[in-house]
């Protein structure tokens, strides 16, 4: 069979299946805000490309050089500030309208699955708008620019961004309501995420335990390709409006 009549077939298939389910949730990442303009983290033009995690991303990194990690959240921050949802994005945010009961789980912290009109959101790394002071603990959100570094208008403590970095732990509550999602899920939509980041990515492991179905929209395959129940190979801001009535 030709790949555009399988990708039709496949089509066909999701649209029933979507159509069918009560219980329906996505698990999105960094591809799926590529065509808003926004950097992904291991692409060709990917932020790790040029950026080492280790010297941004971690909470060592942060301790070492403050200054370092908040001149690179100010440049995404700057960057991301102007970059408006996708097709994807709002195809997404159209499903939660169709069904009730669709949770949408992103590891994106730009904010623009909310800015579609998404609000059943689990932003399970944090929100790059948001900031949260290293003394007290007090978090606000914040899009006005920031000094470098910022400090806490309560008690003058160092803020940081309000994202989660490598060996650092998840929300518990946020991360238990992602598993319980994909625990119920009858379908589950994976979008634009390479897959490579725990527990991130055991959503979708746990999913197929589950027995959801599953379709995989990437650019490009991943290590769960194969393990997918179906999988629509292209850009998410074009497949993802191809799926709803
Ligand atoms: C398109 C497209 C288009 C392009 N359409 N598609 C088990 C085994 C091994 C390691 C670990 C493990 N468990 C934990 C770890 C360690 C670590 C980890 O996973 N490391 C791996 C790299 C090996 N995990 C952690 O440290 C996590 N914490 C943790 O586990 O804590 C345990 C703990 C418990 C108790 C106490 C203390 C600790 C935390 C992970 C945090 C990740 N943080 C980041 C940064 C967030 C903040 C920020 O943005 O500034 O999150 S890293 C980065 O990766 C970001 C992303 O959310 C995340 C995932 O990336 P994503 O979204 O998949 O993007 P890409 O770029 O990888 O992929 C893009 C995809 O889109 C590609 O597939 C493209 O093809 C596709 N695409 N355009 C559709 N148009």
């Amino acid at each position: 069979m030709k790949q555009t009549d399988m990708s039709r077939k496949i089509l066909e298939q999701a649209r029933e299946r979507l159509d069918q389910a009560v219980e329906i949730a996505a698990l999105t990442g960094a591809g799926i805000s590529a065509e808003s303009g926004v950097p992904t983290f291991r692409g060709a033009d990917g932020l790790w490309r040029q950026h080492r995690m280790e010297d941004l991303a971690t909470p060592e990194a942060f301790q070492r050089d403050p200054r370092l990690v908040w001149t690179w959240y100010n440049w995404r921050r700057a960057l991301i500030a102007d970059k408006t949802p996708n097709p994807g994005h709002l195809a997404l945010a159209r499903l939660e309208r169709l069904k009730p009961a669709f949770q949408l789980i992103t590891q994106n912290v730009d904010g623009l699955h909310q800015l579609a009109g998404s609000r059943n959101l689990l932003e399970i790394h944090g929100s790059i708008w948001r900031v949260r002071c290293t003394v007290c603990g007090q978090r606000r959100i914040e899009r006005n620019t920031l000094a470098n570094p910022p400090s806490c208008p309560a008690c003058q403590g160092l803020l940081r961004p309000d994202v989660v970095w490598f060996g650092e732990a998840l929300a518990t509550d946020r991360l238990d309501a992602a598993f319980r999602a994909v625990s119920q899920a009858e379908v589950l939509l994976v979008v634009g995420t390479s897959g490579l980041v725990q527990p991130a990515a055991s959503l979708a492991w746990q999913a197929k335990r589950s027995g959801a179905w599953i379709l995989e929209i990437n650019i490009e395959p991943t290590p769960f390709s194969e393990h997918a129940d179906a999988v629509l190979p292209g850009p998410a801001g074009r497949i993802l409006p191809q799926l709803l009535p």
